[in-house]
């Protein structure tokens, strides 16, 4: 049945509930309890959240745009993806969710039970969602062509209708929003050189692997995949991202509609005795270079109690102000680290040493 938009504001005026909370109500009752999935299309962190929780074949609603706004009154910051349990509790922030889920739900797990591989696919997720995420920003608000593209297919998919018009003025303001906001997260131009080098070379890597294979630790994927897939999936929707990665990386580009939906993938995780994959090397390196002395600088930055920070990574400059949540990232990578026993770190030091993570990990 078609509702219109004024029908379902009217209703909600007179504190009626909206068709769209009717419908999710009357699925809850059904007798698979259920979580609702409270994001968006154009949301990395949504989009892997949502690849996760097909993967995990547990029982989802997806809930995209407006109809998700009263659940980020529920939760502390108001970040997407917020997830509704189907006890009716809220909880957000995508890393802490997964390990949430992996606690309540045994099967079809996304963390390696080889210890060693879990903390290396825990790093690599940490630096999608907090370096490759620059880049997802970065490539769809620093040029007008995606600006202007971007701004309206979020508009579009907020509204699901309501007219051109009102949709172009929502997308104009969305557009000032995000573009006043590059410098805060450090997307700007001229940070961007090295943003673009890192994503390149993450992207060499990763087309390299999928032709052989399409996942790290074995036949099944781990965290690692989701938070990469997550920024990435992003690439390869907005305009100039996605011609580069059709131009560049067209296997890469293909990987993400696999990795989007692997509902029916029964795979296998390697033996504990088997050797990385290079891929594993190589975003590591990305990991050494860039993502710790980003961590290390922005943490004593903070200490020092000053606003921004610089680095300088493959040859290239980088600053931005900085950001408290990164040093809660840094406490819980070296938390991880130091709750290895020696089998474990026997095992990823050799590799850590040598991307040069191993030091900021250690102090
Ligand atoms: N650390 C969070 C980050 C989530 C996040 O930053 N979400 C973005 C959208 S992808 C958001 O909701 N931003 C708020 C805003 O734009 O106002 C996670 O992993 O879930």
């Amino acid at each position: 049945m078609m509702v219109s938009n004024v029908v379902i504001a009217g209703l909600e005026a007179k504190g009626i509930k909206s068709m769209a909370q009717l419908t999710r109500d009357k699925m809850k009752q059904g007798t698979t309890p259920m979580y609702t999935i409270n994001g968006a299309l154009g949301s990395p962190y949504s989009m892997k959240i949502r690849a996760l929780m097909r993967y995990r074949r547990i029982p989802h609603l997806w809930v995209h745009g407006p109809d998700s706004r009263e659940a980020l009154t529920k939760v502390r910051a108001p970040v997407i993806p917020v997830m509704e349990y189907p006890d009716g509790n809220f909880h957000n922030d995508s890393t802490p969710l997964i390990y949430d889920l992996e606690a309540r739900h045994a099967e079809r797990s996304v963390v390696p039970p080889d210890p060693a591989c879990a903390f290396i696919a825990h790093l690599i997720e940490d630096f999608a969602d907090e370096w490759v995420t620059k880049a997802m920003f970065g490539y769809r608000w620093l040029e007008e062509v995606d600006q202007i593209q971007m701004s309206r297919w979020l508009a579009f998919d907020a509204m699901k209708g309501g007219g051109l018009q009102q949709s172009q003025g929502f997308a104009e303001q969305f557009r000032a929003r995000q573009v006043g906001r590059m410098a805060i997260v450090g997307c700007t131009q001229e940070n961007f050189p090295l943003i673009e080098a890192s994503t390149h070379a993450l992207l060499d890597a990763l087309e390299a692997h999928v032709v052989d294979r399409h996942f790290l630790f074995g036949t099944r994927p781990s965290l690692a995949e989701f938070g990469m897939y997550g920024q990435l999936s992003q690439l390869g929707v907005d305009p100039t991202a996605q011609a580069m990665m059709r131009k560049n990386y067209p296997y890469s580009y293909r990987w993400l509609l696999h990795i989007d939906d692997m509902s029916g993938i029964e795979g296998e995780w390697d033996a504990a005795d088997a050797p990385f994959a290079p891929i594993i090397t190589a975003w590591l390196k990305q990991v050494g270079e860039i993502y710790m002395p980003f961590l290390l600088a922005n943490a004593a930055a903070i200490e020092a109690g000053k606003e921004t920070f610089s680095i300088t990574a493959m040859g290239l400059p980088y600053t931005q102000g900085v950001f408290k949540y990164q040093v809660k990232c840094l406490a819980d990578l070296r938390a991880r680290y130091a709750a290895l026993d020696s089998a474990a770190r026997a095992k990823v030091d050799p590799l850590l040493a040598e991307a040069g993570c191993l030091d900021a990990l250690l102090r």
